[in-house]
């Protein structure tokens, strides 16, 4: 396993739609594995293809708490299948903007539809924040940030922020 470096907003490769995966072989498995010990790394509770630079429908998320066992899922072409009419606000942080948070609203609950690790189809119930975090994930494969929830505002500020500390970043790694 490895863990791969993760790309930070504002970037193209964050604004794309990720393409479907046709099937789920050994080196998706890979790729899937690779992107769980990433997300333990940061620490995350989720992790979505595009945030370590390939654009293809994989996601990875556990959001078993820090006194539960862990619960690792891996997800090909994640869809929601329905979702709840009741909605949630809650607060949202993103690998890919570290330290910006903002409170998103999106529905409670919903119905996910996805291929696991040896291609089987399973369909999910989730709720609170497992509901969220899938909802980000799926989100990403679309080339969508939860900042685009939010007002142009806040998001414009968020990302002057980024565009300074990715300078900032390659300074570092310069010298
Ligand atoms: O680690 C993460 N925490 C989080 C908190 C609230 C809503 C969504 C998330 S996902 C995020 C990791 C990430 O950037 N996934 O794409
Ligand atoms: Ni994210």
């Amino acid at each position: 396993m490895a863990i791969l470096p993760i790309i930070w907003a504002p970037d193209p490769i964050l604004k794309t739609r990720c393409a479907k995966i046709s099937e789920v072989d050994a080196e998706i498995r890979r790729l899937m594995d690779d992107m769980l010990e990433t997300m333990y790394a940061a620490p995350g509770v989720g992790l979505a293809a595009p945030q370590v630079g390939v654009t293809r429908r994989v996601v990875v998320v556990d959001c078993a708490r820090a006194d539960e066992e862990p619960r690792p899922i891996r997800m090909a072409n994640p869809e929601l299948l329905t979702v709840s009419e009741d909605e949630a606000i809650n607060e949202e942080g993103c690998l890919s903007l570290p330290s910006h948070y903002a409170d998103v609203i999106r529905p409670a609950g919903a119905k996910i539809l996805y291929l696991d690790e040896t291609g089987v189809s399973r369909v999910i119930k989730t709720e609170g924040l497992l509901a969220t975090c899938i909802q980000h994930e799926i989100d990403h494969l679309n080339g969508i940030l939860f900042v685009d929830h939010i007002s142009a505002l806040k998001r414009n500020m968020i990302f002057k922020k980024m565009v300074k500390a990715k300078r900032e970043r390659h300074l570092e790694s310069a010298d």
